[in-house]
């Protein structure tokens, strides 16, 4: 059976997409972020960061939402989802798949930090703050440059 750990609307929610547009059949398990559930020990033992996505198989255990797109997709060849492995075009591929996670994702967390931030929302809603939230609550020093 396949399980994904997911809450939406997260990054698990690139995940999700990918195993309905391919038809999968899977269960999803929703991890409540707002409730702090991916920071219970068996939830970290699937992801020792505490973060959504996890997809299980009955072969193996993996994170990272990007990856799990693509893992689903070289499971699926037939879906033409993605170009022939070593042609030109599975360049382009693999340049906007690494793109979203690698430059993307940053920029668009640090434009929705601190109020406009999605989880410092959902935390402001149920009244909490978990220190990890706080802790990544603004990024914005790492990205300035150094005087
Ligand atoms: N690079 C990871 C990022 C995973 C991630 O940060 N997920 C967030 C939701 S978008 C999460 O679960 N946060 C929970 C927390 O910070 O407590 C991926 O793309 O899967």
């Amino acid at each position: 059976m396949t399980i994904l750990y997911a809450f939406p609307p997260t990054r698990s929610n690139r995940a999700q997409w990918a195993l309905e547009e391919l038809g999968l059949t899977y269960e999803n398990r929703i991890v409540n972020l707002e409730k702090g559930e991916q920071n219970a020990c068996e939830y970290l033992s699937r992801h020792p960061l505490g973060v959504v996505p996890v997809l299980e198989t009955d072969h193996y255990r993996m994170f990272e939402s990007v990856a799990i797109i693509m893992q689903m997709i070289d499971e699926n060849p037939d879906s033409g989802l993605a170009p022939e492995a070593g042609s030109p075009e599975r360049a382009l591929y693999y340049q906007w798949c690494v793109y979203a996670p690698a430059e993307l994702d940053c920029r668009l967390m640090e434009y929705f930090d601190n109020k406009n931030r999605p989880l410092y929302a959902m935390s402001q809603r149920a009244g909490s703050t978990t220190s990890k939230q706080q802790s990544r609550g603004n990024t914005s020093s790492v990205y300035e440059p150094k005087p």
